[in-house]
């Protein structure tokens, strides 16, 4: 198939999830066509049959915001036409799945039908989406996509519960490929004694993520004489409330703040415990990731980290904001009698996610959505 992807470049789960599936799919002899507006940063190596197209939105002195929609949408018709796309796959309703929607009627006056299948990812519903600016779009392209599909049955729920969905919405959960994970580098820990727990959180400090609370358990895990440092990663909004809050408490020579990383693995591979106090997550790719490196989860009990870890198993699930319950169960995981078994359990658990698992779900779905659009040409 000639496939082309839509998503966003930046650091963040849909993505990933695009750059890791096109890579699964030109691995597979598909061609893949990534269009966006800069080369999403997991795609930093050459890989045969994947090919990126840039979007640029050009300014004028009339426009206060560039109007990168039309521009995207202009890209995705000169795409489809020249790499004779089969299939468009948009990471992120808004604004790909209107800007898919747009396109997919301009190439039907000029005689080719371009099916989209939209993957909805978490905050274009729970957060954006929602937003009365914009949840009329994100509704229609919804209804109007050749395909949907969710990355957990919670956020499938949410989004029947926020719009009025008239189109099927497949769950597909995020996935995580075990072959770029090199289990035979030895572990060991950069950034803390070998006798001390090393915890991580990863993200991109947006509020949603209560990246603070991190801070604050980890806090309490030190009042109790727990011996161990917190690595945080990545960067964000709240990035400098949370390291302020570092000081405040005194614990700064704890803390050590990485920023951005390319590739999360190798650091995952040395920790102990993965914590993600989100308000609200609609899968947790980046929990999923610490477990497939051997790292029981601690997270909230809300949105879609249910359907990923199993309370008592690969982790725990707190209420959100329950500190106190938090730092208890961080103590049960680091307790030297639990620890690998909570590790054994994530990374089995993490399996059920295994990319070869999942990519067939997405490759059927293209398929049966280019069968279904066959005789729509123009
Ligand atoms: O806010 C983020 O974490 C980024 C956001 C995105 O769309 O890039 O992440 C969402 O999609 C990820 C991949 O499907 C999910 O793993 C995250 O749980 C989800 N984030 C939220 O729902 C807050």
């Amino acid at each position: 198939m000639n496939i082309g992807i839509v998503c966003y470049p930046t650091y963040g789960g849909s993505g990933v999830v695009a750059s890791e599936l096109g890579i699964s799919l030109a691995n597979l002899g598909h061609k893949v066509h990534i269009i966006s507006y800069s080369l999403p940063f997991r795609l930093n190596g050459y890989y045969e049959n994947l090919f990126f197209h840039e979007v640029s939105a050009n300014a004028y002195p009339l426009f206060e915001y560039v109007p990168y929609e039309p521009a995207l949408s202009s890209k995705i018709v000169d795409v489809a036409l020249h790499e004779s796309l089969d299939i468009l796959h948009v990471h992120y309703a808004i604004p790909h799945a209107s800007a898919a929607f747009l396109a997919r009627e301009i190439l039907k006056s000029k005689g080719k039908y371009l099916p989209f299948v939209t993957t909805l990812h978490g905050t274009d519903i729970t957060l954006v989406g929602k937003d009365p600016s914009y949840s009329p779009v994100v509704s229609f392209s919804i209804n109007n996509s050749d395909a949907v599909t969710s990355v957990s049955a919670d956020l499938k729920n949410e989004t029947q519960a926020i719009f009025e969905i008239k189109n099927k919405i497949h769950v597909i959960p995020n996935f995580i490929d075990f072959s770029k994970i090199d289990y035979s580098i030895p572990t060991k820990k950069t950034f803390c004694e070998s006798q001390e727990k090393l915890i991580i959180h990863i993200s991109n400090f947006r509020p949603v993520k209560r990246a603070e609370d991190v801070v604050r358990i980890f806090h309490k895990l030190l009042q109790k004489s727990v011996n161990a440092k917190l690595i945080m990663v990545g960067d964000g909004p709240e990035k400098v409330n949370t390291e302020n809050l570092c000081r405040e408490l005194k614990i700064c020579d704890k803390i050590r703040f990485i920023g951005k990383l390319d590739s999360v693995e190798n650091i995952l591979k040395t920790a102990d415990l993965f914590i993600l106090p989100s308000q609200t997550e609609s899968f947790g790719l980046a929990a999923l990731e610490a477990m497939a490196c051997g790292v029981p989860v601690l997270c909230s009990n809300a949105g879609g980290l249910p359907e990923v870890v199993e309370n008592g198993k690969s982790g725990y699930l707190c209420e959100v904001g329950d500190l106190d319950d938090f730092a208890q169960k961080a103590i049960e995981i680091l307790d030297a009698k639990n620890l690998s078994e909570f590790k054994i359990q994530a990374q089995e658990r993490a399996k059920a996610f295994d990319l070869r698992k999942i990519l067939p779900l997405y490759v059927n779905l293209y398929q049966e959505t280019i069968d279904k659009s066959l005789g729509l040409n123009g």
